[in-house]
């Protein structure tokens, strides 16, 4: 007998693409405790971003399996699908470091436009005809390209992208749009500034940052630090994506951002008087080890997003502020150092690659830990 689902709960599939990454396992860590009645299954290829250890407690049954599967990989993708049919797709999966897409931008290709193209095939032969599903798609104010000293991003800004991983990104968003006007699939796209938070990859200039701070090693400050970003705590991003499923308009692109501007030497000498506040170090001594070095190429200036219309909209405000949210942050890296040492040494890739059951395309046994 077929399942009957209903886009409100019970029995409801929800795929997290990328739900092993930084925002996705913040966004299935939320969801998995909001939502009881639902199945999530974390649709991820586990790539050098991926980190089960974020996920630990999180148990395979019922509510939650996580499927290794490479977005990229068509067949690989319609064969989940026959599996765990969808009913909501979140796709966070990408190539994300834009510092990587300048020295290898292929695989940023193959993911954030072949895998979005394979998720959006999927989803439209799955969906022929429904208009309860959603297809939503999580992109980046980098689509933008960069401001000068004024100004704000809206939601029809011209796209601009000065990088390989921003111009793979609006490529993505060109394709989900194509898509809803084409064929009629029920999608939302959310284009977000700079998160940050507990469980980020440490290539990010804030993990990075604590990371060196901690270690006492310098600071790298590209150019000569001006660059501004509008930063946004993570669970801020997690709770907009929901406001947007919930209660967004279908088709509709909302920006999100925290109207946290800040220079990126703003943001290390933040860091620098936290971890001074919160160790007991000098804080004249971690303010000596920043480093200005080469700049990176194509360096976009600044990002600063209106938010105005997800907070008309769909209702949605973030919680944290910049200095809120930055002081959790530096003290859930200074609680879970063997976090970033297990990153740092590979270990943290062992047990996902002991425990990985090819047959069943699964990572087994339950707990992820
Ligand atoms: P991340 O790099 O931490 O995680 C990416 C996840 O995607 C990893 O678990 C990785 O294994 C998975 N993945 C990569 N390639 C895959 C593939 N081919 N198939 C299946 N899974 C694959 O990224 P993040 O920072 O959590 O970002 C998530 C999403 O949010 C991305 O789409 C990114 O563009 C967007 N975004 C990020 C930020 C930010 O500041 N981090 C801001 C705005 C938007
Ligand atoms: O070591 C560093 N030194 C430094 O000065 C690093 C890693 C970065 N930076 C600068 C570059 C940026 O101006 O800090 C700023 C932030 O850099 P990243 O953390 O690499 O983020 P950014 O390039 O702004 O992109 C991020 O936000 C938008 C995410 O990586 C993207 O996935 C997201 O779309």
């Amino acid at each position: 007998m077929a399942v009957s689902r209903n886009f409100r709960g019970e029995n409801m599939i929800v795929w997290v693409t990328g739900g092993a990454g930084f925002i996705g396992s913040a966004f299935l860590l939320h969801s998995l405790d909001r939502f009881p009645d639902r199945r999530f299954v974390n649709v991820d290829k586990l790539t050098y971003a991926a980190n089960l250890s974020s996920l630990a407690g999180v148990t395979e049954g019922p509510r939650y399996r996580l499927a290794r599967v490479d977005i990229a990989d068509a067949a690989a993708v319609e064969s989940l699908a026959k599996q765990e049919p969808p009913d909501l797709i979140v796709h966070f999966a990408a190539e994300s470091h834009v510092d990587r897409s300048i020295h290898g931008p292929r695989e940023f290709l193959r993911t954030n436009v072949e895998g979005t193209f394979n998720l959006l095939e999927v989803a439209k032969k799955q969906w022929a005809g429904r208009t309860d599903a959603v297809f939503h798609h999580v992109s980046t104010d980098e689509v933008y390209g960069s401001l000068g000293a004024t100004g704000q991003f809206v939601e029809d800004t011209r796209y601009d992208p000065s990088s390989p991983y921003s111009a793979t990104k609006a490529a993505s968003d060109h394709l989900v749009r194509a898509w809803a006007r084409t064929y009629k699939l029920p999608v939302k796209i959310t284009n977000c500034s700079n998160n940050y938070g507990p469980r980020q990859f440490p290539e990010k200039l804030i993990p990075v940052v604590i990371r060196n701070i901690l270690a006492r090693k310098p600071l790298p400050i590209y150019g000569k630090g001006e660059n501004v970003r509008d930063w946004l705590y993570v669970d801020d991003h997690v709770s907009a994506i929901w406001a947007v499923i919930e209660r967004g308009a279908p088709g509709e692109t909302y920006n999100v951002g925290g109207n946290q501007e800040q220079k990126n030497i703003e943001v290390v000498n933040a860091l620098c008087r936290i971890v001074a506040k919160e160790t007991g170090a000098s804080e004249d001594e971690l303010l000596g080890l920043r480093t200005y070095v080469a700049d990176r190429p194509g360096h976009d200036l600044r990002y600063a997003i209106d938010a105005s219309k997800i907070a008309r909209e769909c209702g949605w405000s973030p919680k944290e502020t910049f200095a809120t949210g930055l002081e959790k942050t530096v003290r859930w890296y200074l609680a879970n150092q063997a976090w970033v040492r297990a990153v740092e040494t590979g270990e943290y890739r062992k047990w996902m690659e002991t425990n990985y059951d090819a047959r069943t395309a699964s990572v087994r046994p339950g707990d992820t830990q």
